[in-house]
């Protein structure tokens, strides 16, 4: 059991020893004075968490932090339990801490469980030229057992295939950004399937690449432009003005979207090569920044080989709100679960090298 023995210590770094939970585990512990606990949760799920004890023996209370540290709830009653009932507003990393009333010293039993909302899981897909159309595959697993395998055909073999969750209900669609003139129009579909597209719109410039995410935390992807370094952002799906914009990177580094922290919003990151050996638009050196301007990175770290990639994919893949990085030797999928250093979560091959590689989400 873990015992933050000084008062004088702030929630943030008594919470820095918080021991992992994770719902539905019941502990026993012990408090001595300051306990913390840590437990992911995703926006929109409810967080119960029960603590029992027997008062006569020393009063103990409970209070719940959010991910940024806030004091979200707090149960300091007199009797034998304590409850904290909690609809999570931020995805994210709670801390429950169980503390005795004026010094009281017991033993007691905890429960954290999360019900409701869970993140959308992240998975490979891959779109391939089938004669005059592109075909999509789309994989319902990130293990090496492939599930459900979803096909269709969608667009012609010249778009450029991205995926977005433009309505909000929280799987990713497919949708096609094709040159036309000197422009790019956008053809969106609400459905993984044939069909008609959704949306059709005109924004950005032939030369620009597109981007998709939900760059205000809205629950909805929408369309951005990278052009060079400059981040172009729109957050409807639909012709019109840039609401947000500024420089960030190298044009040389790779880009990347994702929710890094899992606070909702998407923003932006790079992977760089460094070194004699790099080819340019490769790189190992994960750049990411956790707000949409520009600015120091927020984390950084190396993962994977920059002479044997020649694919990266961001995702979540175990669906606990924060998108984490992948990386693509030939049809080879390595994903890791973490925005750090270390060994690959899972393993699988799926498509074929020459095939675009892409991440949906349900
Ligand atoms: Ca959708
Ligand atoms: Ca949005
Ligand atoms: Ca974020
Ligand atoms: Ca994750």
């Amino acid at each position: 059991m873990l015992s933050v023995p000084s008062p004088s210590q702030s929630p943030t770094s008594g919470r820095s020893v918080a021991a992992p939970l994770t719902s539905g585990e019941a502990i026993a512990g012990i408090a001595c004075n300051d306990d913390y606990f840590a437990i992911s949760a995703v926006a929109g799920a409810t967080l119960t968490a029960d603590l029992a004890f027997t008062a006569a023996n020393g009063d103990l209370d409970m209070r719940l932090y959010d991910p940024a540290g806030t004091q979200v709830g707090i149960s300091d009653g007199v009797g034998d339990t304590e409850q904290i009932v909690y609809p999570v507003a931020q995805s994210g990393t709670h801390y429950v801490h169980v503390y005795g009333y004026d010094g009281a010293q017991n033993t007691y039993s905890l429960t954290v469980s999360l019900t409701g909302s869970t993140a959308p899981v992240s998975y490979p897909a891959v779109i391939r030229p089938t004669g005059g159309s592109l075909s999509w595959y789309l994989r319902e697993s990130n293990t090496a057992t492939p599930g459900t395998i979803t096909s269709f055909a969608y667009g012609a073999p010249s778009d450029v295939p991205v995926f977005g969750d433009w309505d909000g209900d929280g799987t990713a669609t497919a949708g096609l950004v094709r040159v036309t003139g000197g422009s790019l129009t956008w053809y969106l579909r609400n459905s993984n399937s044939s069909g008609p597209p959704d949306l059709v719109f005109t924004w950005g410039a032939a030369t620009d690449r597109p981007l998709v995410g939900d760059w205000d935390g809205d629950g909805t992807d929408s369309i951005g432009l990278l052009r060079d370094n400059w981040w172009l952002l729109r957050n409807s799906n639909s012709a019109g003005p840039v609401d947000l914009d500024f420089f960030w990177g190298i044009a040389t580094d790779v880009p990347l979207v994702g929710d890094w922290d899992g606070n909702g919003t998407d923003t932006p990151g790079w992977l760089r090569c460094l070194g004699a050996s790099c080819t340019p638009g490769h790189g190992n050196w994960w750049i990411l920044r956790n707000a949409n301007s520009d600015g120091p990175p927020s984390l950084d770290f190396f993962w994977g080989r920059t002479y044997e990639e020649n694919a990266w994919a961001v995702g979540d893949w175990d669906g606990d709100g924060d998108d984490n990085p992948g990386i693509l030797r030939g049809e080879w999928w390595l994903l890791r679960a973490a925005n750090s250093d270390g060994p690959t979560t899972s393993d699988f091959f799926f498509g074929l090298p020459t095939d675009t590689f892409r991440v949906w989400a349900k």
